[in-house]
């Protein structure tokens, strides 16, 4: 493996790295990276990232933010318009954190892969999967990335290791945790990774799965995104945990608690777990704590050209959440937080981050465009793939 896979830079010791550490180690100029790991310690790893990673992930959090806001925009100004959402806004950190610290480049025997949730279009970007080609899919496009049928609920493009998303909640943990076990099995060092809501707590196939990933020491990640909510409840009807970690640490598993909505802090998590899984050290849960700026499905309650959803949601009995509970994590905007960090590490300065927002919104823009340019697919489709094809053989079981 690669350094820059490793995320180590390749040139020793960054400028990031070297402030990092001799502050933290009472500025002993000549411990090393690799010692202040040792300690067991995260939090190293992202700073010592060279800088067109960096910029790449504050660029993966914009194409995931513009590419929400355009569709939000589009679902609530287009009454044409036919796609929907679970929107993602508010969680970018998570999914650019985890992606960025997997290999999700080469053949499929070597890349890394990532099992998603009913909320994949996050995930799905930050894994590598076409923005024109997954927006012509949720646009029910033949030319989609699926062939149009399978749009924003099914989509999946296993050449960059992105297994789909899901419309149940749970089974694909499972199935993650079986594509683990094919690599443990077939000596391969690639991860699979799954993410899950804080809901996910009340399936079987979360106990299931982390209870058999820790038995057979998989190379398995279990990313939980706790945004508060499971559809309209509150997570609290549904975990007597606090930290959903907690019942990971249960199963024997290592967890950590980490800031959803910093993104460097994402990934040192990741790396960690991804570090950890590919030397055989096995599972990892991340507990990453964040929200979701639109309610749970479309974008009711939202306007045009505004970021976030406040108020009743007419899907919902109630308003289930508060207004200012909304502002208030908006205030910890993953995208400023991003930014913002960059720029104080000098990574790049206010116009250099602004020209990346603009090649991203024109990016985005083109994408729509292309999307709604392509021809839709037909009703028929909708069969395709349901029953077998061809000559089936009377026993398939010897
Ligand atoms: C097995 C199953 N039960 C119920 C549903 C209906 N459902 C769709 S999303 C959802 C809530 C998921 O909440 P969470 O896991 O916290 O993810 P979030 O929507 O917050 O991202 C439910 C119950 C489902 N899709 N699958
Ligand atoms: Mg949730």
């Amino acid at each position: 493996m690669s350094a820059e896979e490793h995320g180590e830079g390749g040139d020793g010791l960054t400028r990031r790295g070297f402030l990092q550490v001799s502050g933290l180690a009472g500025a002993i100029t000549g411990l090393s990276v690799s010692a202040a790991r040792a300690e067991g310690q995260i939090g190293y790893f992202a700073t010592d990232l060279p800088d067109d990673r960096l910029k790449a992930m504050l660029r993966t959090i914009l194409r995931i933010r513009w590419h929400e806001r355009t569709m939000a925009d589009r679902m609530l100004g287009d009454p044409q318009y036919r796609a929907y959402n679970h929107f993602y806004a508010g969680q970018e950190a998570v999914a650019t954190g985890v992606c960025a610290a997997l290999r999700n480049d080469g053949p499929f025997d070597r890349i890394d892969l990532v099992y998603s949730t009913h909320r994949p279009s996050g995930h799905a970007l930050a894994k590598g999967v076409d923005m024109k080609l997954m927006q012509a899919e949720m646009d029910f496009r033949a030319t989609g990335l699926n062939g149009g049928y399978a749009a924003e609920m099914h989509i999946a493009d296993p050449a960059v290791g992105f297994m789909g998303a899901d419309g149940m909640i749970g089974p694909g943990h499972v199935i993650a945790t079986g594509s683990a076990f094919a690599f443990r099995a077939r000596g391969s060092d690639q991860v699979a990774v799954v993410f899950g809501g804080d809901g996910t707590y009340a399936t079987p196939h979360f106990h299931s799965a982390l209870n058999n990933a820790r038995l057979l020491d998989l190379p398995f990640i279990y990313v939980l995104e706790n945004n508060l909510y499971h559809q309209y409840a509150h997570y609290s009807y549904s975990s007597p945990h606090t930290d959903i970690a907690d019942a990971a640490r249960a199963y024997g598993i290592p967890a950590r608690v980490v800031d959803g909505q910093d993104v460097f802090a994402v990934y040192n998590a990741a790396k960690e777990a991804v570090d950890r899984a590919r030397a055989g050290g096995g599972p990892s849960f991340i507990e990453a704590k964040t929200y979701r700026y639109y309610n749970h499905w479309g974008a009711p309650g939202a306007e045009v050209g505004k970021l976030g959803a406040f108020g009743y949601d007419p899907l919902a009995i109630t308003s289930f959440r508060p207004e200012r509970e909304v502002r208030a994590w908006m205030q910890r905007d993953p995208v400023d937080i991003a930014r913002r960090t960059l720029i104080d590490w000098g990574v790049l300065d206010a116009p250099a981050a602004d020209a990346i927002e603009a090649e991203v919104k024109a990016e985005v823009a083109e994408a729509f465009a292309w999307a709604a340019e392509q021809p839709l697919c037909m009703p028929e489709d909708g069969l395709k793939h349901v029953f077998a094809e061809g000559e089936v053989l009377p026993r398939q079981i010897a």
